[in-house]
Formats: C-alpha cells, sequence, structure tokens
C-alpha cells in the first residue's frame, strides 16, 4: 500500500511539473518556475515519513514537496495561472506557495531561507512541547550559504527537532557541484555541529521514508536535528527557459537511467504490487487530474487587485 500510494504521489509531481513546462512553452502561465523533475522520491519519501502535525519548508523548487504534503493540485496550480482559486489567492507565483493549516510553510526565492524558517518552527515546537518536527527542504547550493551554519550550530546546541534534508541534485544554477563544493559530501558537515549526517540514495522512495522516519522519530524523542543528504538529479533546467549549455546531453541521458519514477514503476512490478496494466492506469487517470486541474485554472477567476493590499506587513 505504501509504495502503491507513494507511485501515485510521484507520478502526480512528474506530471504537475511537466505540465508547467508545457504550459509556459504555450505562454499560457506568467513568471517563471522551477520544476523539480528527477527529484520526486524525495518529496514523496520525506512527506510520507512525517506526521499530520509536522511542519516543511521549501524552497524556489517546492511544488513537489508541497504536492507530497497533500496539496490540491488545481489550488497550487493556480498560483502559476495568477488565479484566485491559489493557496496564496493569485498572489504568490511558483515560489510563494503556502498552506500554515497543511503544515506548510511555504516555498521562497531566497536560496537557503527555509533553514531559519524552519529552525524557527522547530523553536516554538521545543517550547511549547507541541510533539511536532520541522522537516527544512534545501539545496547542495543552499548548504555554502552562511545561514546553514550559524543555524545548525543553534538547532545542535537547543537539541531542536528539525531535519536538515538537503537534496543534492547536482547543481546550482549553473554551478555544478565539483565547482561549488569544497568537500563534495555535504552530511559530513554534520559533524562540525555533533549531529548525525548521512548520505542516502535520493532518487530511491523507500531509503528516503525509512530514514527520514528514523531521524524523524529520534527529534521527537528530543535527540536534536540531523543532517540528511539525498543524492539526486534535477533533471530539468535550473528554471524556465534554461538552455542547459553547463552539461552535455550525454550526462543527462545518463542521469535519466536513474530517473526516480521508472525506478519506482520497476520495482512495482517486479515486487508484484501492481501489473503493467494497473500502472498503465494510474497514469491516465493521473493524466486526468492535472488535465482537469488545468481546466479548473483556467476557468477561474484571476486574483483580485483589492486582496493585494491584504497579508502585506509593510507599506
Ligand atoms: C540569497 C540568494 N542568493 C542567490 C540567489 C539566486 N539563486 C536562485 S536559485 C540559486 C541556486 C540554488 O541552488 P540549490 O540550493 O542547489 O537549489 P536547486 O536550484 O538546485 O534546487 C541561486 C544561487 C537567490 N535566489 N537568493
Ligand atoms: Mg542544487
Amino acid at each position: 500500500m505504501l509504495l502503491k500510494a507513494a507511485y501515485n504521489q510521484m507520478l502526480l509531481i512528474r506530471y504537475f511539473e511537466e505540465s508547467i513546462e508545457r504550459l509556459f512553452l504555450e505562454g499560457r502561465v506568467m513568471g517563471t518556475a522551477h520544476t523539480c523533475i528527477g527529484q520526486e522520491a524525495v518529496s514523496v519519501g520525506v512527506a510520507t515519513a512525517l506526521q499530520p502535525q509536522d511542519a516543511m519548508t521549501t524552497t524556489h523548487r517546492g511544488h513537489g514537496h508541497f504536492l507530497a504534503r497533500g496539496a490540491e493540485p488545481a489550488k497550487a496550480m493556480a498560483e502559476l495561472f495568477g488565479k484566485s482559486i491559489g493557496y496564496s489567492k493569485g498572489r504568490g507565483g511558483s515560489q510563494m506557495m503556502m498552506a500554515p493549516e497543511m503544515g506548510f510553510y511555504g516555498s521562497n526565492g531566497i536560496t537557503g531561507g527555509s533553514i531559519p524558517f524552519a529552525t524557527g518552527i522547530a523553536l516554538d515546537a521545543s517550547i511549547r512541547k507541541t510533539d511536532r518536527v520541522s522537516a527544512c527542504m534545501f539545496g547542495d547550493g543552499a548548504s555554502n550559504q552562511g545561514v546553514f551554519h550559524e543555524t545548525l550550530n543553534m538547532a545542535a546546541l537547543w537539541k531542536l527537532p528539525v531535519l536538515y534534508i538537503v537534496e543534492n541534485n547536482g547543481y546550482a544554477m549553473s554551478t555544478s557541484t565539483d565547482q561549488g563544493l569544497a568537500n563534495p559530501c555535504i552530511a559530513d558537515r554534520a559533524k562540525a555541529y555533533n549531529i548525525p549526517g548521512v548520505t542516502i540514495n535520493g532518487n530511491d522512495f523507500e531509503e528516503v521514508y525509512n530514514c527520514v522516519q528514523q531521524y524523524a522519530e529520534a527529534a521527537r524523542q528530543g535527540e536534536g536535528p540531523a543532517l540528511i543528504e539525498c543524492m539526486t538529479y534535477r533533471l530539468s533546467g535550473h528554471s524556465r527557459g534554461d538552455p542547459r549549455v553547463y552539461r552535455t546531453r550525454e550526462e543527462e541521458q545518463e542521469a535519466w537511467k536513474r530517473d526516480p519514477v521508472k525506478t519506482m514503476e520497476k520495482q512495482l512490478l517486479e515486487r508484484k504490487v501492481l501489473t503493467a496494466a494497473q500502472i498503465e492506469e494510474v497514469q491516465q487517470k493521473t493524466t486526468a487530474i492535472i488535465d482537469k486541474a488545468i481546466i479548473t485554472c483556467e476557468n477561474a477567476p484571476p486574483a483580485s487587485a483589492a486582496e493585494f493590499q491584504n497579508s502585506l506587513f509593510a507599506e
């Protein structure tokens, strides 16, 4: 059951992201977006391991995290359409989706911005003893921001219930990890703060799920934070219209051989969880969900000008 549900979610994320890329090419959505094609197993592995009361913060590449946490595809997609039915009433776009009522404290465009957010939430959980774990999603590029080090030191000292989950997808914009990391193993940095640090296969749902569940329960028992490095690959470009001149098509073809969605389909067949026909049925149902979401968004009213002043903290 776990694998089946995970496959449904991974496919939903894959089709959502592919549709966003298509909608941009067709000029039907605005702004920009950073899709997470190739990173679906991380999103679903982490979200499946969390409890309903837990929190999650994300980055500019957050659609997958949000959908895995239970976001309705049409309400998430409506942000890209600038429509009022969106989670942020169409005012946020791709990088400002949030739903605190779902424990989802949002995407944001500041590289590393999710790190202090998640830690503040964990500090609140620790003070108020709310049994909540905070999952902080960020990228390899963000791990080079000063705030990473300052915050991990603080969280380790105070034994806060926060998991630092880095998606090492090989690139920070056009900078490869070879060029950006003095030590290619980000998990090694955990030693500096005396917390557990592990590197896992981020393309394997079960590996992510088992690891996150283990450290989430430890954090819930008061054992403090952990740094989990999920090795994956950004199969999509950095953002809309990225010509990907900083890497070869051959490298991408190699990475597609480790496609987490295909890996999951292989596991489902081998373990006889689903037949090929049942996989096709899930694919058709997921296509229908995405097609319906697009129609819902296109027919929805635009973001209201009167709403723009609401939720502003400064003028
Ligand atoms: C503080 C800050 N510096 C720089 C940028 C520009 N920027 C946007 S995305 C990005 C790379 C982020 O890389 P990574 O953390 O690996 O995440 P990925 O894009 O791979 O998901 C950068 C440098 C920014 N948005 N914010
Ligand atoms: Mg990256």
